[in-house]
């Protein structure tokens, strides 16, 4: 089966948003709350395990803050504190505060110009989506992705595979057609769950996560004199993933 699409992950995969972008951004805006709550970076991996910011501040409620006393309003409170951190966030993006991970703006560059599709299934909120393309691509977001499915546009968020079947719906195109880019188990089970072969990149904080069905484990998408490493057998030979990789990966899978 041609390859004619990639779908890339945001959080972890195009850039490195989490302990210094969206930890950041909740802690401030529960200072803005005067919440008295601060996640820092050990606190924050655990939190990692449910997606979703929104969910992720009710899990730490009910799991790591025994002594908090739920307000009658602490859906609009969620919500409220929700709507602050994603203030923040754009705001430390729009400074320039995260670039792009190794190689992702050479490979989207090569797959444009060879007309490949691209699209975007994550579980961040569009905002912080179009922040962080404005700031470190050139042009529009929409320029570079013909759908961008993110956040509450499906109620069951990742690992559920519902966001990679968005995207798939709306490119109109099976599963088998396309690849998809990951950084977490919880992004893994997602992509394989909508049937999609996965690419995975780690990062500090999903370095030790299990990626049984990826098609290749890598440490980055590797550059010219700055290769990946590759935590399975595949294509050592290389040093750096582009297409032909990804066709050949695709087609071995
Ligand atoms: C990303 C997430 C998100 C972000 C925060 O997961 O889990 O919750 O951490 O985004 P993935 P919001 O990379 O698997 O999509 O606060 O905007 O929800
Ligand atoms: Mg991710």
């Amino acid at each position: 089966m041609v390859l004619e699409a990639l779908i890339f992950d945001v959080d972890g995969t195009l850039a490195d948003t989490e302990r210094d972008g969206h930890r950041l951004a909740f802690n401030a805006a529960f200072c803005e709350f005067g919440l008295g709550w601060d996640w820092d970076v050990a606190l924050y991996g655990k939190l990692l395990e449910v997606t979703g910011g929104k969910e992720r501040i009710r899990y730490y409620v009910s799991h790591f803050c025994a002594d908090f006393v739920k307000p009658k309003d602490f859906d609009d409170l969620v919500v409220a504190l929700h709507k602050a951190k994603t203030r923040h966030y754009v705001e430390l993006l729009e400074r320039g505060g995260i670039p792009l991970r190794n190689g992702v703006k050479r490979l989207l560059g090569e797959a444009r110009d060879a007309g490949f599709r691209l699209a975007i299934a994550t579980t961040t909120t569009p905002e912080n989506v179009t922040a962080l393309l404005r700031h470190t691509l050139a042009g529009e977001p929409g320029d570079w992705f013909e759908v961008i499915a993110a956040g509450d546009i499906v109620s069951a968020k990742k690992p559920a595979p519902d966001i990679y079947f968005w995207a798939l719906d709306k490119l109109k195109l099976d599963a088998d057609r396309c690849l998809a880019l990951e950084d977490s188990e919880n992004g893994l089970k997602a992509s394989v769950g909508a049937g999609l072969r996965t690419v995975v990149t780690v990062n500090d904080y999903t370095l030790g996560h299990a990626f049984p069905c990826a098609v290749a484990v890598l440490s980055d998408l590797g550059e010219p004199g700055q290769p990946f490493r590759s935590f399975g057998a595949e294509a050592a030979s290389q040093e750096y993933v582009d297409l032909e990789l990804l066709r050949r990966w695709h087609a071995a899978s």
